[in-house]
């Protein structure tokens, strides 16, 4: 059986490079929001130069999508010694009414590090601050207050050497007190996992999808869901032991990385289905659905305690 957790859309890939009036690389890796009665997604762009921008994306049905043909611009770049040369991965998240983004900032030199922004309109974009010292990548805020403070999920990395931890601010800009969170072995992941989109508040706990990285010839990434603990988020209060979407499509295991599924943007409709919008082998966007009490499940039918 080849019928994974999440269901992928007919229509995919529903966002390919043939959507943008410029040459480009490839669109993928999209956060995703709902802004009134559109559905947003700021969407990764590499252009003809593969340089990485960020471009709104609009929809009324979170399907057929239009994608502003130029990037966004911040009103009040920092200008701190460590230019910014490719934005992406963006993890949006609705926090106190107003939209946070965080996203990796790399430099010229590769070095990437924690970039946030603030946005009321998706048509102008504010610079908070960078948040994150290099090395890190795969960050998202959690949509509250967690025992007083902001919180994040996110990645020091040096090299492949990652380790994920939540950590806390009083400000969103000052961050710190952090701790690990250890998921249980598994196979279908080893060399490294890391945040998805932006953790889903349950009754059950975090809902939390992740990518994970397996070495075969080349990495192979696939999306996995935890639940962690809804006061202490460095807890894990079950784990689906099986990924809930892998490389099987041709445009996903095709393209400019091979066998590639990587998530940082999901919306929850009303009635518990989530939709679950992800980049495809680096090179486009797909879309998968699934409900909460699927992937609630699924992490407690095999779950475990701490
Ligand atoms: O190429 C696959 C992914 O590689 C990076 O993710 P990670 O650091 O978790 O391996 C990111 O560049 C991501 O955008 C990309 O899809």
């Amino acid at each position: 059986m080849t019928s994974e957790l999440l269901r992928r859309h007919g229509r995919n890939p529903i966002l390919t490079s043939d959507d943008l009036p410029f040459l480009c690389n490839a669109i993928y890796n999209p956060g995703a929001t709902k802004f009134g009665d559109e559905y947003i997604l700021l969407a990764r762009v590499e252009d003809g130069r593969r340089d990485n921008k960020l471009h709104v994306c609009r929809s009324r049905d979170g399907v057929d999508f239009t994608v502003e043909p130029t990037p966004i611009a911040i009103t009040n770049p920092i200008d701190d010694g460590m230019p910014e040369k490719h934005l992406y991965d963006p993890r949006i998240t609705l926090l106190e009414n107003s939209y946070y983004i965080t996203y990796c900032s790399q430099g010229f030199d590769e070095t990437v590090r924690i970039g946030l922004l603030k946005t009321d309109d998706f048509a102008t974009f504010e610079r908070v601050a960078y948040i994150a010292e290099p090395w890190n990548r795969n960050c998202a805020i959690f949509p509250e207050k967690i025992g007083g403070g902001y919180a994040r999920f996110d990645r020091p990395m040096s090299g492949d050497d990652v380790i994920n931890v939540v950590s806390y601010s009083p400000d969103l800009v000052h961050w710190g007190e952090s701790k690990a969170i250890e998921l249980e072995p598994v196979t279908w992941f080893r060399q490294k996992w890391g945040v998805g989109p932006t953790p889903i508040k349950t009754d059950a706990g975090w809902l939390t999808i992740f990518h994970g990285v397996w070495l075969a010839v080349n990495y192979v990434y696939r999306l996995g869901v935890v639940l962690l603990d809804l006061e202490d988020p460095s807890k894990v209060v079950g784990q689906s032991p099986e990924f809930i979407l892998t490389p099987r499509e041709p445009y996903e295991r095709t393209g400019e990385t091979i066998n590639c599924v990587f998530s940082n943007g999901a919306i929850v409709e009303p009635n518990g289905e989530v939709k679950v919008y992800y980049g495809a082998a680096d090179s486009c966007i797909g879309l998968a659905t699934t409900t909460i009490d699927e992937l609630v499940e699924a992490c407690l039918r095999n779950g475990r305690a701490r």
